[in-house]
């Protein structure tokens, strides 16, 4: 039987647009169901909105519409940007909808038969921003412990959920079950919070109207967190449609933010025991990204808006910087210099430059025709690294798992520079077509992996390796020896441009085309007459010009004018490269000097010592300068 994985992310609020911090979770919640779906599972993922409650209320009544007709137009704009970043959700669920409403008012004819439902008096605070119910002794400083605005006083009849009577179970499952919340932290977090002894919740307000009247008592409008958190068996097809429930529920991961793990991990798990259903496997609760110091947050209005990368960077920029940035489960900050540096390095240098090298060596040396190999090298990397992603991924460890993605990539990227194809081409060793079928492969395995993470580049990968798109590619595709030989590689535009701030462009006018603004490379690719005088931009594109950081010098012994550099190229293993600046230069004033290294030279002995590049520098009749980006760039980046 196919296996099945049902995950969800919070549904959110609508009372205003939403953010890349909402973006965050959804987009991380599409990239695991993505992954289960590579994997051929039955997957179901949920995602929409909360819709009732007093902050919405207010929030309507302040711009003068029904609260409805303010959610209605938020909402739509909500499923638009889970379009424009192409969430693959399998359902939109909205708390207004009658199939909703009729499940949480049997909810609560259900807590009532249990016995769990009674009627007194709720004094107490109140924030309406968090919708939470606090005590006195949980303020900090008068003000809500969450969000830190202020709270309200409340004193109204209200129902109660016996929450109190779930304390010991619940830590019974908590501890049984190791898995339960996660990351760790945040069930140490709960299991205090649980030990210190639950309350009654208060489950119903009578002070406002927008929401569901309980069936026993149309007074009474339920909590809004009742009603947002039921919205996981909604969904799951409860009390409509048994089969589709009793296959979907229990879900397998709610992904929430870590402010809202307290709801997941004892109201609502709490609630489904009374209601004797089975409790979720996984509540996750990831880290915030933060603007400066704080929280990014609707209330404080110190917002991102995703449409707007989007437009600028493209999705998949986008997707990767928010799957890859911050350590899932920890907090991040959000800079868009990080956003454009992650594209810049991660997608443009190293994956696009590896398809665009591989391709074209293929192009020039084999014809275009994918070589039949005699051995590999690449192959136990690819394995390994087909089982670190289903590995990482399978324990929610999301940026660790594109991270191991891109170890292929630059593993890749490093074996060309040690096979160097166009020297075994010119000299005609058979090895040319086990190290180009082993980049090809690699490739493709590295666009199978991608498929949870970005919607672009894999197709593109595909079709520059001639396989047409990778739609129906499945994680049974990454196999090694997929790729047939004889097949015709179609090379086309670099997957992923280069992003030049404005900045940039103003101070490099004659940007090479790869590196060009896409508006600047349709001239910039035009074929160019090749004359003695010239190169071509292909012949430029042979030079592998990289940023490197020296990180010690010496003198060479027995030669004046010669240093031994030792330069970090971001390869792991620092490069060894001779250099004659030994009379401009003295050796450990150089540590820490970034330097532009032609990577890709011949290797040479010098005096004993073999070279593995050369520096770039400026000579005039008396001074040498050597050249430095002027801003630090990260180790091995290339430049163009
Ligand atoms: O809490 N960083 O909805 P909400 C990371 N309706 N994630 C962030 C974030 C940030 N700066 N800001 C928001 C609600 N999020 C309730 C949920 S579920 C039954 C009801 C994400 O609109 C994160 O997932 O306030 C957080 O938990 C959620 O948005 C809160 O969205």
């Amino acid at each position: 039987m196919t296996e099945r994985f049902t995950i969800t992310t919070p549904i959110y609020y609508p009372n205003d647009r939403l953010h890349i911090g909402h973006a965050y979770t959804t987009v991380a919640a599409d990239a695991i169901a993505r992954f289960h779906r590579l994997r051929g599972e039955d997957v179901f993922f949920v995602t929409g909105t909360d819709e009732h409650g007093q902050k919405i209320e207010d929030r309507a009544g302040k711009v003068g519409k029904t609260p409805i007709a303010y959610v209605d137009e938020i909402v739509s704009d909500i499923r638009e940007l889970w379009q424009t970043l192409g969430i693959s959700n399998d359902d939109f669920i909205r708390t207004t909808e009658p199939r909703h409403e009729r499940v949480v008012q049997e909810v609560f004819r259900r807590l009532e038969a249990k016995g769990d439902l009674y009627l007194s008096q709720y004094e107490g605070w109140y924030c309406t921003p968090c919708e939470s119910f606090w005590v006195e002794g949980k303020l900090v400083d008068g003000n809500c412990p969450t969000c830190g605005g202020p709270v309200a006083r409340l004193n109204e009849e209200s129902y109660f959920f016996r929450l109190s009577r779930y304390a010991e179970p619940l830590l019974q499952h908590i501890e049984s079950n190791p898995e339960f919340i996660q990351p760790v932290s945040r069930r140490n977090e709960m299991i205090q919070f649980i030990r210190q002894g639950l309350e009654d919740l208060s489950v119903s307000r009578t002070s406002f109207r927008w929401g569901i009247p309980l069936p026993q008592d149309p007074r009474h409008i339920a909590y809004v967190w009742v009603d947002a958190l039921t919205n996981y068996i909604t969904a799951c097809g409860y009390l409509q449609d048994p089969e589709r429930f009793s296959r979907y529920w229990p879900a397998d991961v709610h992904l929430v933010g870590k402010e809202i793990v307290r709801f997941h991990a004892v109201i609502w798990p709490a609630l489904l025991l009374s209601l004797d259903l089975p409790l979720p496997k996984v509540v996750y609760g990831h880290g915030w990204l933060l603007l400066g110091e704080q929280k990014m947050s609707k209330s404080k209005g110190n917002v991102i808006d995703p449409r707007q990368l989007v437009r600028r960077y493209g999705r998949d920029a986008v997707r990767y910087y928010l799957l890859r940035e911050v350590p899932f489960g920890a907090d991040g900050n959000y800079t868009e210099d990080a956003l454009i540096l992650r594209t810049n390095v991660d997608l443009a240098n190293d994956l696009g430059n590896l398809l665009s090298r591989t391709t074209a060596m293929i192009e020039r040396f084999t014809g275009g025709v994918i070589p039949s190999p005699a051995s590999s090298s690449l192959r136990g990397q690819a394995e390994e690294t087909v089982r670190r992603v289903e590995e990482r991924l399978a324990r929610l460890q999301v940026s660790d798992a594109v991270a191991a993605v891109f170890e292929l990539v630059k593993r890749a990227n490093k074996f060309i520079e040690e096979e160097a194809p166009w020297q075994l081409h010119r000299s005609g060793d058979p090895r040319l077509a086990d190290v180009l079928y082993d980049l090809a492969e690699s490739l493709r395995i590295t666009a199978v992996l991608l498929k949870p993470f970005l919607l672009e580049a894999p197709n593109a990968i595909y079709r520059q390796l001639g396989l047409g798109d990778a739609e129906g590619a499945r994680l049974a595709d990454a196999a090694w020896g997929g790729l047939a030989s004889g097949t015709k590689v179609e090379r086309g535009e670099p997957i992923f441009p280069r992003i030049e701030t404005e900045r940039e462009a103003e101070e490099t006018p004659a940007a090479p085309a790869s590196a060009a603004p896409a508006k600047a490379k349709a001239e910039a690719t035009a074929p160019t007459p090749v004359d003695a005088g010239t190169i071509t931009i292909d012949e430029f594109q042979r030079l592998d010009l990289r940023v490197g950081t020296i990180l010690e010098a010496s003198r060479v012994k027995g030669a004046d004018r010669l240093l031994e550099l030792k330069v970090d190229l971001g390869e792991g293993e620092p490069r060894t490269v001779v250099s004659g600046i030994a009379e401009y230069y003295e050796p450990q004033a150089l540590a820490g000097t970034q330097i532009v290294l032609v990577a890709n030279l011949q290797p040479a002995k010098i005096r004993g010592v073999v070279s593995h590049g050369m520096i770039l520098a400026g000579k005039t009749a008396d001074t040498l300068q050597i050249v430095s980006p002027r801003q630090p760039l990260p180790a091995g980046t290339k430049i163009k």
